[in-house]
Parts: C-alpha cells; structure tokens; sequence
C-alpha cells in the first residue's frame, strides 16, 4: 500500500493522508484525478504522528499553487480539520473506514467542525474520495472550458450506464 511519490512540480490538488493505510480508499481520488488529467501529489501527512510536517505542508499549500487539498484520515480524525485551521485553501475531508467503528467515529470527527473553519466531509470510505476528486475537478471546472466538457461528458457517460440497467433485467 505505498502511496505514489509527490513527483508532480507543480499539482493543483493535494492528495494527504494519515497512513498509508488510507491508500487503498484515498487511491480512488488519485484514480479520478488521473482520469481528469489534474495535477496532484499524495502524501502521507499525520497529524498525530507528523504534526510539525502537517502545519508545514498547510503553511505552503496557497503559495505552492494548491486549489484544495483531498485530506483522508481514520478513527480520531483530525487531519482534515487540522489543515483547514491553518491554510485558507479549501479542505475536502474523506473519512475513512476504521477497524472497531467503520468510519462512523472518522465520518464524525471530520463533519463536526465547530463555526468558523469549515471541512467540506464526503461519504465514508471509496465513494467519499472519489467523489472528494469529482468535487475537486468541478471546482477546477468552474474556471477552465476543457475539464468542464470532460466533467460534462462523464456525467454523460454514466447516465448512458444507467439508461441500459433496465435491459439486465430482462
Ligand atoms: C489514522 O489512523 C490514519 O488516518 C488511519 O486511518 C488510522 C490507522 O493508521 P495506521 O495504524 O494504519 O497507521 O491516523
């Protein structure tokens, strides 16, 4: 489960995470991502276990170019939060699923940010970073014709997939 190397030198989207145990949901908005043609990077940033990094790479993230960062953490998770309380650039949280309570203690601490510093949270688990990266790609759309066709054009191709379901039940 090793996270790809921050390669890119100049990403739009911040792909973080609090293990690399998060990979395996957080790959899904990598996947989506890569699918859209956007600049990212993925890391791994703890927030317990890397807190000085964590504020680092917050710190950075407006003057390295970043338009959101998709932040993914589990149990007690205080990442997304965390970054959001030091970096204006808009935080996109995905809770992720936690072995003894599925994600709902992660999907909790993310959605209840107290007024005044905001995480948008996403569903728990791989639709959540999917849909954090299609959130991302809609934001970037707003100011950029191309990727707002490709936007267009994958809403499209799944109401097509829908459209045919009614002929697997035949
Ligand atoms: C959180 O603790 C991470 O986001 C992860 O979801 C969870 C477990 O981390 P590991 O013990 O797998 O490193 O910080």
């Amino acid at each position: 489960m090793q996270t790809p190397a921050p390669t890119n030198p100049s990403p739009q989207i911040g792909v973080v995470m609090g293990s690399s145990s998060d990979w395996e949901t957080m790959k899904q908005a990598a996947e989506i991502l890569t699918e859209f043609g956007v600049a990212f990077e993925a890391r791994v940033v703890s927030a317990h276990r890397m807190p000085d990094e964590m504020f680092a790479y917050a710190e950075a993230a407006s003057a390295r170019g970043l338009k959101a960062i998709i932040a993914g953490a589990g149990g007690a998770a205080h990442l997304p939060g965390m970054l959001a309380a030091k970096t204006t650039v808009p935080v996109l949280g995905v809770p992720v699923a936690s072995r003894h309570l599925q994600g709902v203690d992660s999907l909790h601490s993310i959605v209840q940010m107290p007024k005044g510093i905001p995480v948008a949270t996403f569903a728990i688990g791989n639709a959540g970073a999917a849909n954090a990266a299609l959130f991302a790609v809609a934001m970037l759309a707003t100011g950029d014709a191309g990727l707002l066709a490709k936007l267009d054009a994958f809403r499209a191709r799944q109401t097509a997939v829908a459209q045919a379901m009614t002929e697997e039940l035949r």
